[in-house]
């Protein structure tokens, strides 16, 4: 389904005012602050984040999936889904393809209805955690990190496949997030596992092109429970230093322990020059993949002052693929992925506001409370008007829930695809 301009126009126009009102209120206290607002809401407007292939179906845990109806059961109906959110909001204009979940059958198709939709394909995932049909080894004991040499050459060669389809359709970067681990002491030799992953990576790293870059996430537990390979951030960047410039270390923000210092993380990559993605999402007590912002927003926006600065002072890190990472689990996913960027967006534009030179100073003289305030301050500012401004300079809707109910868009692709289909991958 897709909304004409007419529609989008008639659904802005009775709103506008009350945009134009916020903007101005808003701008008026940002520019005596010395900000320059049209600068701010053109950033915002720029910002772009992809959508994982696997976000558009149901939800849900190993205990149970309901469906909603009308999930995209094609590669085709998710670049659809994707053009739809991306119509609404302005901000969704890439994928990122889960191979073999979603491998496309006629790439030039697929690239056409892409870019009728203004998406671009992102990083390309490769999965080594599941065995497929088929397939002559299992992963049911790792796969880069096996203790089989054969297991590990088919994860490799699966990589390299990953790469491939990737540069047929445009795509830049891979993303590797291995399952690998153990489920009991012993179970492992966590060195062996280590030396087997920084090989695998290794191999596959050869065959990356020359403008690619390969992005190493890691996770501290699930699906094994004991210890996984790539467990934090430092066996990440360990990994990508011994693979070479091209090699970056991921982020997802669900795969920290409770309390982590993420922002902190984020600033020595940056520091580094070796931060290259970043998921999004967030959890309450693990990687339970909630709506971004939905339990720690203030958390979201120190770790957006952070990428704000870093984006600003180290031109030694490369620019960063953004990702959404989370599961809707009962929410229609549409609307969940509208809130996560909404939510993202939020963050951005209050780390905008962080006044950088007032901060130094203030750190500088070891003025805690006023770093404090600065920070605080920002943070506590309604930043939404500039959010729907940026959206309605680009062609969007100001209030792309809103928007999607009062279109009656879920009723449409149930219509369409009827109560049943299901959507490949997770
Ligand atoms: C599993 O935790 C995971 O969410 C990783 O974060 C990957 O990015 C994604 O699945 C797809 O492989
Ligand atoms: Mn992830």
């Amino acid at each position: 389904m897709q909304l004409n301009k007419e529609q989008i126009a008639n659904y802005n126009t009775s709103r506008e005012e009350e945009v134009a009102d916020g903007v101005d209120f808003l701008g008026n206290q940002l520019e005596k602050k010395g900000f320059n607002t049209q600068e701010i809401i053109q950033k915002l407007a720029d910002f772009q984040v992809a959508i994982p292939s696997w976000a558009l179906g149901a939800g849900g845990t190993r205990f149970g999936r309901f469906s909603f109806g009308g999930e995209p059961s094609s590669l085709e109906q998710k670049i659809e889904d994707i053009g739809l959110i991306h119509q609404l909001t302005q901000t969704a204009g890439a994928i990122s393809l889960h191979i073999p979940w979603d491998i496309p059958k006629d790439y030039m198709a697929i690239k056409e209805l892409a870019n009728y939709h203004h998406i671009v394909f992102d990083a390309v995932n490769s999965n080594t955690f599941q065995d497929q049909p088929n397939a002559k080894e299992t992963y049911k004991y790792g796969s880069l990190s096996n203790t089989c040499k054969a297991v590990r050459d088919q994860a490799i060669a699966h990589n390299n496949q990953v790469i491939k389809i990737g540069e047929k359709l445009g795509s830049k970067s891979i993303t590797v997030w291995l399952a690998d681990g153990s489920n009991f002491p012993g179970q492992n030799n966590f060195q062996t596992a280590l030396q087997n992953t920084q090989n695998s990576l290794k191999e596959i790293y050869k065959t990356l092109p020359n403008d690619w870059k390969m992005f190493i996430e890691y996770k501290p537990y699930e699906p094994n429970f004991y210890s996984t390979v790539i467990r934090d951030w430092g066996t990440s960047l360990l990994l990508a230093e011994s693979c070479g410039s091209k090699a970056f270390t991921l982020v997802d923000l669900g795969h920290h322990l409770p309390n982590t210092n993420i922002e902190q993380i984020v600033a020595t990559l940056m520091m580094k020059g070796k931060l290259g993605g970043f998921h999004f999402n967030d959890s309450k007590y693990g990687d339970d993949d909630l709506t971004v912002g939905s339990i720690k927003p203030y958390a979201l926006f120190l770790i957006f002052n952070e990428l704000v600065y870093g984006m600003e002072n180290n031109k030694n890190n490369p620019d960063l693929s953004w990702m959404i990472d989370a599961s809707h689990n009962v929410k229609d996913p549409l609307e969940d992925l509208m809130q996560s960027l909404d939510a993202i967006l939020i963050a951005y534009a209050q780390a905008l506001l962080v006044n950088q030179t007032e901060l130094r100073n203030a750190q500088q003289e070891n003025d805690v409370t006023k770093c404090q305030e600065i920070l605080q301050n920002a943070y506590r500012t309604d930043v939404r008007p500039l959010i729907q401004k940026a959206r309605l300079q680009s062609g969007g809707v100001i209030n792309p829930i809103d928007a999607y109910r009062k279109f009656n868009v879920r009723n449409h692709l149930i219509k369409e695809r009827g109560t049943n289909s299901i959507a490949t991958g997770l």
